[in-house]
């Protein structure tokens, strides 16, 4: 008995998760389709229904990230004017702020496990990111200070004084950017806090050679992996107190 209904059941079952992958591939192409198409209320509709149906939102940021890729290749081509590139980067904000509430359903009941200092450095006036980057601390249990955008060095530096964060992180999406990342990593050392943190270089554009450069202490192109180094960094921090 129990093995026939087991039968029935699990080709029915398996069927289910079939069709339900179908699904989600089907609207994930539609999802991308709707950005590089501009199409700002189909794509928002599209990202609703993926949230609905129960996809993992670090799926959907994994495609934010891949059609952000795509839309700048176009903006390199002079397909896509920088009209163009506003009209993107409002949807794709639009995206990530739909998105970004499930991220955060995790934390909260969680404990402070550490502060966290974030800005995008001067000159770069980039946050879709950062403010990934935002969400996803305060869902592990980061109490987060977020500076905004183009934030001179002199404004981290106040920061660091004011709340004393375990952590900073700098985000920048412009090659210039790094030249600013390294002049606000200079301007802590100058203020002699550099012993006092950990840095976290963020963004497209960095890289080894712009965390060498810099002088920060780990570099990343993913809020993820960026995240499990600052719990890394706060695990060691507590076995060193003890
Ligand atoms: C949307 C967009 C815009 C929007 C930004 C809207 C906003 N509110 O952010 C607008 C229209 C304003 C814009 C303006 C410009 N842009 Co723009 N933009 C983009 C685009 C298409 C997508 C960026 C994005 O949001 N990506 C999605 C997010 C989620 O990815 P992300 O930022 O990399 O963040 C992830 C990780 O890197 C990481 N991360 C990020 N920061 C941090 C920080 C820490 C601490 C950690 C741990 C992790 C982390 O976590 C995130 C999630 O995983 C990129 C193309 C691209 N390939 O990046 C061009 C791009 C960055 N822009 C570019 C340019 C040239 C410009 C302009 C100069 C255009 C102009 N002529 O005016 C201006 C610059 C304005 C300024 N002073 O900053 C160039 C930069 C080229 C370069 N090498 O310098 C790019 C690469 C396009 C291109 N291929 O040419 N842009």
């Amino acid at each position: 008995m129990l093995l026939s209904i087991m039968f029935i059941f699990y080709p029915c079952q398996f069927i289910n998760a079939k069709r339900l992958r179908e699904e989600f591939m089907s609207l994930r192409k539609k999802f991308i389709e709707a950005v590089l198409e501009l199409d700002e209320q189909k794509a928002l509709e599209i990202t609703k229904k993926r949230l609905e149906a129960g996809e993992d939102p670090l799926k959907i940021l994994d495609d934010l990230m891949t059609v952000a890729e795509e839309i700048g290749k176009k903006y390199e081509t002079g397909e896509f004017f920088v009209a163009d590139l506003v009209m993107a980067g409002e949807i794709l904000k639009g995206i990530s702020e739909l998105v970004r509430p499930k991220l955060k359903e995790a934390s909260k009941e969680r404990k402070v496990i550490g502060k966290f200092v974030i800005g995008t450095v001067e000159g770069d006036i980039h946050d879709i990111g950062k403010n990934i980057v935002v969400t996803m601390a305060e869902a592990v249990g980061f109490e987060v200070i977020d500076l905004g955008v183009d934030v001179p060095p002199q404004r981290f530096v106040e920061a660091i004084k004011q709340h004393n964060p375990d952590i900073v992180g700098l985000s920048g999406l412009l090659t210039v950017a790094i030249e600013s990342m390294k002049k606000t990593i200079d301007a802590i050392k100058d203020a002699g806090l550099r012993g006092k943190v950990k840095i976290i270089i963020g963004g497209g554009r960095v890289d080894e050679y712009a965390c060498e450069y810099t002088g920060a202490d780990a570099w990343t192109n993913s809020a993820a992996e960026g995240i499990r180094k600052m719990l890394e960094w706060m695990r060691k921090r507590k076995e060193q107190k003890g």
